[in-house]
């Protein structure tokens, strides 16, 4: 299986995080993807390639071309009004009940303003880095789908910084851009044929979902915390199936806390039913082990043997097959969860 790898995450180094109302060590950090890198070379049955430039085309398609522009600039410009900064967050949050009964506002103009405009939390800094690391994991997931475009059965992108949190005009949880949609749109609008996005991370890919909420090429399946209890908190439902012509075309099946690998197997085998009834040419997998047990951030109890068993369901779909890292923060397992995951998914096949 080929494995598509950039050092560009390196450059995404943030050094703290905002978590229980104080100051934490990143859960989302480098050491993460040079794990699953190390775990899957160890392996030797997998070989790496760098992905290929992409440009900005393809991410324009599927977001707001101003989230675009922002992320590509907003460093450098808050050095310019507060410099030396190693990780840039917002400090205020635009919300609609702010202007209630007031003109619709557009894009503010201070470098503040705007940092609460395009972003939804607290736990996503951006680093000098930041852009040129996100634009790499686009890179990634484009490479992974033009390997399986070409005609092989599956292949893995080793995306870092995730995707599944990015909407069409905002990021957040740990996401710039989102890698698994501009992956999936990718598919869909150059073959002109259906695809399907499986989410199996423990958080609910609220981007994923909005980019196409409306559109019936492209199914959204989600495995994730029931919302009701956990992140994103206010996206995830049961009762969220689409709208218009992607009425139907959006499942979320929200988990109760300590589902274990027969629970999670369970909710998989119905996922791979509606999957199998949309009938989709490729299949994308936002590919998350935080449903493990041991997770710091998550509360379900998926066990390394269950992953394997997962990727094995995930092969008799018979789709030729996209995985894109998301997340993941038990960072000693994180490797060998990844490798069993795809050593499920290519069975005998190799
Ligand atoms: N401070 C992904 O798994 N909330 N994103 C963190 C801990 C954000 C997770 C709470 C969780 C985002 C790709
Ligand atoms: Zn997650």
């Amino acid at each position: 299986m080929k494995v598509v790898y950039t050092p560009a995450h390196l450059l995404h180094d943030p050094h703290s995080e905002i978590h229980t109302s104080g100051t934490h060590s990143p859960f989302e950090h480098i050491g993460r993807a040079e794990t699953i890198k190390e775990t899957l070379a160890a392996d030797g049955s997998f070989s790496f390639t760098a992905p290929t430039e992409w440009g900005t085309e393809p991410i324009a398609a599927v977001h707001d071309p101003g989230l675009l522009r922002f992320l590509g600039t907003a460093w450098a410009e808050y050095q310019l009004y507060m410099p030396a900064t190693r990780e840039v967050v917002p400090d205020v949050f635009f919300r609609n009940p702010l202007r209630n009964k007031m003109s619709e506002l557009g894009e503010p103009e201070s470098i503040n303003g705007r940092l609460g405009w395009w972003c939804f939390e607290t736990t996503t800094p951006l680093t000098e880095g930041t852009y040129t690391a996100a634009r790499g994991a686009v890179d990634t997931a484009l490479t992974t789908t033009q390997i399986v475009l070409d005609g092989d059965r599956w292949a893995y992108g080793l995306c870092r910084p995730p995707g599944h949190h990015a909407a069409t005009s905002l990021y957040g949880g740990y996401c710039f851009f989102n890698n698994a949609a501009i992956a999936a749109h990718h598919v869909a609008s150059t073959t002109g044929t259906k695809v399907t996005v499986l989410d199996v991370d423990y958080h609910h890919g609220n981007g994923t979902q909005e980019i196409f909420y409306d559109r019936d090429d492209v199914q959204y399946v989600s495995l994730h915390g029931d919302p009701a209890r956990a992140y994103p908190f206010t996206i995830g439902y049961a009762d969220e199936t689409g709208t218009g012509r992607g009425l139907g075309s959006n499942l979320n099946l929200p988990l109760p806390e300590r589902t274990d690998d027969d629970g999670f197997v369970a909710a998989l085998e119905r996922a791979c039913a509606a999957i199998a009834a949309f009938g989709p040419s490729t299949l994308v997998v936002s590919l998350g082990l935080d449903t493990f047990i041991t997770d710091p951030i998550c509360d379900l109890a998926v066990t390394t043997a269950g992953f394997e068993r997962c990727g094995a369901l995930v092969a008799q779909l018979g789709l030729p097959t996209v995985v894109l890292q998301e997340g993941g923060y038990d960072v000693d397992h994180l490797g060998e969860n990844v490798r069993r995951w795809l050593v499920g998914l290519r069975g005998s096949a190799g």
